[in-house]
């Protein structure tokens, strides 16, 4: 038999075989458990010609698939004549090495398909600087041989999945190899993150910044190009957005707000992938306020809601008030989930967040009020509050001046100007997040901020509905 294992390989239009082992603790998507490895593969590129599902108590040690359902599954690539074998389980280095024995043909993992998918579609330096060090992060420990192309070690492309060959000797001049090259990459980008964390903290210094999140696939850049000028590239496919956009939204009397277009989560990223893309998504840890898009025509739309909510956590964007968008909302309506009532799921979202917004990106629904609640929250409670600022702190002056509705002031001779002005209780907690430098009715800080709003309303968090959690507290 031909031995069709990774050499160089490139999986795109290729047959591919998908597999899944279900076990105990797999909280598979309703209905067909494939589906959304089905959904990577063909973003990748990839011809789904087949599928296998077993379900195990435990993964098998050397396959992680039983020995009968191996067999049963080399009949297949035999078959069907698959040139790669996707796994929807993440596979340790011998499970792959053991597979791609016993099948004679390249065997991936699901995070190998998402790095894949992000090296194809990393536009930015600064993305193929992440995609690259998460490939060598995660591939080199996991390799059998390294890649027989050394040359790209040195060269700077970024390394496909399957670009391993043959080559065992090579292996710890290879480990060596990637190890230098990872602390190179991370160097440069190092250099690039410096410079847009800068950008980013401008930004938010000067303008209300507004995060767009969201399950991939779930609308964001679609939502994006219906609230600013556009320019964001929407497509059913999932990760058609790698690198940050940014751009100028206006809500009306002209208030301006910056809102991102980001990447899409996924549930179980690859680890090192949600390292590398930290940067990329610090625009959204450092956003005033984030707006969580989610498809709630999907069936799998409670498990996606934990899954951005848990991605959230770790990249640290906990403090911020959240909007829960419940989009595709015209899908709801045209479709009938395998007997679910549709509206029946509309109503359990919106009963569980009251302050939901419902919206079809596509058609513009629901935009205009979106636009409104946006304003809102970008000003806060609205008081009459005067300001004592030094003359020193110019800038501090000019944006209040430039954002609030100043009623008189006095450049008196103590050093500093007294403004009266009308402010938004946001807007004044993003004026005193630069520092303690003014006082608002003599107080300074959360002093102020207490005076003055006490009993402002504390935010609430969205919640997927009871009836849908998957694990239930
Ligand atoms: N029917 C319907 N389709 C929508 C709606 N919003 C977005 N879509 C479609 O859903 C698909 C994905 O939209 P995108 O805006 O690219 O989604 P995204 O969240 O940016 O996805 P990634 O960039 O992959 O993370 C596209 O085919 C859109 O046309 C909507 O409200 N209704
Ligand atoms: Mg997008």
């Amino acid at each position: 038999m031909k031995d069709d294992r990774r050499e160089g390989i490139d999986i795109h239009e290729e047959a591919a075989i998908l597999v899944g082992v279900i076990l105990p603790s797999t909280v598979a998507d309703e209905g067909d458990p494939l589906r959304e490895l089905a959904a990577l593969a063909e973003a990748a590129g990839v011809q789904v010609a087949g599928r296998l599902l077993q379900q195990r108590v435990r993964p098998r040690g050397r396959t992680y698939l039983g020995k009968g359902k191996v067999e049963e599954l080399a009949a297949m690539v035999g078959m069907l004549k698959a040139k790669v074998v996707i796994f929807d389980n993440d596979l340790s280095p011998m499970q792959i090495k053991s597979l791609e024995e016993d099948l004679a043909c390249k065997v991936l993992d699901r995070s190998e398909l998402i790095l894949d998918i992000f090296a194809s579609r990393a536009a930015t330096k600064e993305a193929r600087l992440q995609v690259e060090i998460a490939q060598l992060e995660y591939t080199a420990p996991r390799l059998r041989a390294m890649w027989g192309h050394l040359g790209q070690v040195t060269g700077g492309a970024p390394i496909g999945v399957g670009t391993r060959g043959p080559g065992e000797q090579q292996l710890e001049i290879d480990r060596r190899l990637v190890q230098r090259r990872a602390v190179q990459l991370k160097r440069n980008l190092a250099e690039v993150q410096a410079r847009r964390t800068r950008e980013v903290s401008t930004r938010r210094d000067e303008h209300f910044t507004v995060g767009l999140v969201g399950y991939t696939n779930a609308g964001k850049s679609t939502m994006f190009n219906g609230l600013t000028e556009g320019g964001a590239f929407e497509a059913d496919m999932l990760f058609a957005t790698l690198s940050t956009r940014v751009g100028s939204w206006n809500l009306g009397g002209g208030n301006n707000v910056l809102i991102s277009d980001t990447v899409g989560f996924i549930r179980d990223l690859p680890h090192h992938l949600v390292a590398s893309f930290k940067s990329t998504l610090e625009e959204t840890v450092y956003a005033h306020l984030l707006l969580m898009i989610l498809d709630v025509a999907d069936p799998a739309a409670a498990r996606q809601f934990e899954t951005v909510n848990r991605v959230l956590d770790e990249i640290g964007a906990v403090n911020q008030p959240r909007i829960l968008i419940l989009n595709k909302v015209d899908v709801l309506r045209t479709t009938v989930h395998e007997g679910r009532v549709p509206g029946d799921t509309l109503d359990a979202w919106i009963e569980s967040n009251p302050d939901a917004i419902v919206t079809s990106a596509r058609d513009g629904e629901g935009l205009e009020l979106l636009t409104n609640r946006v304003l809102e929250q970008m000003r806060g409670e609205m008081r009459e509050v005067v300001l004592e600022i030094p003359l020193s702190e110019g800038k501090l002056v000019d944006l209040v001046e430039k954002r609030t509705d100043v009623i008189d002031r006095d450049y008196g001779t103590s050093g500093s100007v007294v403004i009266r002005t009308r402010i938004g209780r946001r807007q004044l907690e993003v004026l005193m997040a630069g520092g303690p430098h003014f006082t608002a009715d003599g107080l300074q800080g959360p002093e102020a901020l207490a005076h003055l709003w006490p009993d402002a309303e504390t935010f609430r968090m969205p919640r997927v509905p009871p009836h849908l959690l998957l694990h239930p507290e």
